[in-house]
């Protein structure tokens, strides 16, 4: 049965967006219906008035819920899990480790993110390109080496750090960074593959506004 129309997550995002694809991924593997919104970032809606009303960042995405709006993907992953108890590690303490890799990608892997808008969208000098593609590489690294042998990035199933990491790396292959290059990694996407629901962006975000039900 449906949830009441109040109590529907309505997500706001864009279908090229990584920030949008790490809630997107979240519901999708929960297997959750929401709204979704599209707000398209080519044409500048990110900046209307109506749309700054509800994230006053001027980015996607945005999340509205029982009367709360939620903006940053990694505080929307944050709510997600405490509504709906998915993806949420077993322990207090690992509760805490998952919204501190979380942190931890906003700040490093947000240059993948940067590598791949620059590659993709917007060209800048070879020397912006040079001093980003190192710092990515290095977050890649780094998550890599946390991942041998390990299945997961804390605890012993798919939690919101995952989700979050590597819905803002998604996009690697756009930037020129081929994950064959990180064996640990390449093996924790397979195994977030393999989970039931899960897709890929182009695959996942609508390009038009849609309500998503589950099968
Ligand atoms: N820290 C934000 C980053 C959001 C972000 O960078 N969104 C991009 C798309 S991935 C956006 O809306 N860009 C449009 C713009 O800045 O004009 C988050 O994690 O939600």
């Amino acid at each position: 049965m449906l949830p009441l129309m109040e109590d529907r997550f309505i997500l706001y995002g864009s279908f090229t967006s990584s920030s949008t694809y790490k809630p997107m991924l979240f519901l999708a593997l929960a297997r959750l219906p929401f709204s979704f919104r599209t707000v398209n970032l080519k044409t500048g809606a990110q900046r209307s008035p109506d749309y700054l009303a509800i994230n006053r960042y001027g980015q996607v995405p945005a999340l509205r819920h029982r009367g709360l709006t939620l903006v940053q993907s990694n505080v929307i992953l944050d709510y997600l899990a405490r509504v709906t108890g998915r993806f949420e590690p077993e322990t207090e303490q690992e509760r805490w480790q998952a919204r501190e890799w979380l942190s931890w990608e906003a700040d490093a892997i947000t240059n993948v993110a940067r590598v791949r808008h620059f590659s993709r969208f917007r060209a800048v000098e070879p020397s912006v390109m040079a001093h980003f593609r190192p710092l990515a590489e290095a977050a890649l690294g780094f998550l890599d080496r946390a991942l041998e042998g390990r299945q997961w990035i804390v605890g012993e199933a798919c939690s919101i750090a995952d989700i979050g990491c590597w819905g803002r790396m998604v996009f690697m292959a756009e930037a020129g960074l081929e994950i064959a290059a990180w064996p640990a990694l390449e093996a924790w996407s397979r195994r977030l593959k393999a989970l039931p629901g899960f897709a890929l962006p182009y695959d996942l975000i609508p390009k038009k506004d849609q309500e998503i039900v589950p099968a």
